[in-house]
């Protein structure tokens, strides 16, 4: 009844908060006072400021919004305001140290205890579903995936571990075709999606092909030794002035010594394991390397349609594999290992039509900038999604291996510059089909 599905809600709000938490203590327990404190790139806050930041936002939310409860430290709010202070000014605000930290993410997280304890679960929008516990449950997993990707822009030796990912398998030919035609894309349904995935609406494409797989390391190093960051042909006007005035060579953390290419990974430099996914690139990078090899990027339109379409029923799923939560044979999610795993790693996660690693491994570009669905409705405030709106962003999907499995599905977007190559992003290639290919 009614009621068992509250406290069902309830108890997977407490496990999931629970685990979030762990993370979030876990990539700050692993490294000494000075490292969280300091700036280790100024692409990125300090490790200390997106802790208390995380404790900030559920104060904001669950404490005093979802619970009416007196502020815990009102005082701080602007200092933990994204919008107040750029990244690379953060290390000099006077921000909480770090046991002051920890003691005040401690004491706003009881407090939310007690609000979930009592909260209905219902009545308010914002509580339907837990919506808002889901909201800052995926809020502190994004900042546990910025975290990482301060840990792996930190110098030093690794403190860092975790098991090497699956090994690679076969995925059958190198593309597919994707039938022209409607599908749903987005979601009105799914309890913590979030504003800009909604609503459901109908989307339309023409019949595509998409590759099966991420474009892996060896078929990136095959364009750098092609000499493809010179050669003017690959890259759009704003790639060819960012390549050059950066300048850009290969993927960011690889460097060539003798004739083999590494990859620095969290302290740890290897050779680069030429069936894994190219992680580290920008849009521009992605955008320039798909047009040498005859293609093109996908729009998000068209990856959404991969990873939910079922061309049997014509159903939309909310996984590529069905609609089941994420397992680790799935798909490679929450950091459980420290890389995308080879091509091939995970044969149950593939789509209907066998397109593999959607989900997981790494962020893939799209050629599509970050917009409102038809229909979009700010929910619960501006500055999550729409500030952003308009040509500046570029649309990521499908999480990365340091995406968590609550903060991830095939209706998820994200964004950044196309510059940017901090975060665990890839890509896949698509093109169009031509009429004598629609099978
Ligand atoms: C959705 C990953 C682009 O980290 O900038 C965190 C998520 N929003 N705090 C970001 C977010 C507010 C956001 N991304
Ligand atoms: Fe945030």
């Amino acid at each position: 009844d009614n009621n068992t599905g509250v406290e069902r809600i309830r108890d997977h709000v407490a496990a999931q908060l629970t685990r979030a938490r762990r993370r979030s203590q876990s990539l700050t327990d692993a490294v000494d006072e000075h490292d969280l404190v300091r700036q280790h790139s100024k692409l990125m806050s300090p490790l200390v400021w997106d802790y208390a930041h995380i404790g900030n936002q559920e104060e904001l939310w669950l404490v005093r919004d979802v619970g009416g409860r007196e502020p815990v430290r009102q005082d701080i709010d602007e200092l933990y305001d994204a919008f107040k202070h750029a990244r690379s000014t953060r290390p000099e605000l006077p921000l909480l140290g770090p046991a002051e930290a920890r003691r005040y993410v401690g004491e706003v997280r009881d407090k939310v205890f007690d609000v979930l304890e009592t909260s209905p679960l219902e009545g308010r929008r914002l509580l339907a579903g837990g919506f808002a516990f889901g909201m800052i449950v995926q809020h502190e997993q994004q900042h546990d995936e910025t975290m990482l990707a301060t840990h792996q822009l930190r110098a030093g030796p690794p403190v860092l571990d975790a098991p090497a990912p699956p090994r690679g398998g076969p995925v059958g030919p190198a593309e597919v075709l994707v039938p022209g035609g409607p599908f749903t894309m987005g979601t009105s349904t799914e309890a913590w999606a979030l504003d800009n995935e909604r609503p459901a609406h109908q989307a339309h494409t023409a019949p595509f092909f998409i590759d099966t797989a991420p474009v892996t390391n060896g078929a990136y190093v095959a364009f750098v030794e092609d000499g493809g960051y010179a050669d003017r042909r690959w890259w759009s006007e704003a790639g060819w002035a960012h390549v050059r005035k950066a300048p850009l060579v290969a993927p960011r953390f690889w460097e060539k010594q003798g004739d083999q290419w590494y990859r620095t990974a969290f302290g740890v430099t290897a050779p680069l394991d030429p069936d894994q996914p190219v992680v580290h690139v920008c849009f521009h990078e992605a955008e320039a390397y798909a047009k040498w090899a005859g293609r093109r990027l996908p729009t998000e339109v068209e990856w959404e349609k991969a990873a939910r379409h079922d061309p049997a029923s014509g159903r939309s799923r909310r996984y590529p594999w069905g609609d089941d939560e994420p397992t680790e044979a799935h798909a490679n999610l929450g950091q459980r290992h420290l890389s995308p795993a080879p091509v091939g790693a995970y044969p149950a996660g593939a789509s209907p039509l066998g397109v593999h690693q959607l989900i997981g491994d790494v962020w893939e570009w799209t050629s599509s900038d970050f917009r409102g669905y038809g229909g979009f409705e700010v929910f619960p405030y501006a500055e999550y999604s729409q500030v952003f709106f308009g040509p500046d962003y570029k649309v990521l999907r499908g999480g990365s291996f340091g995406t968590d499995e609550s903060a991830v599905r095939s209706t998820f977007r994200n964004w950044d510059y196309p510059i940017r190559r901090q975060i665990f992003a890839g890509f896949r290639c698509a093109r169009d089909a031509a009429p004598g290919e629609l099978g």
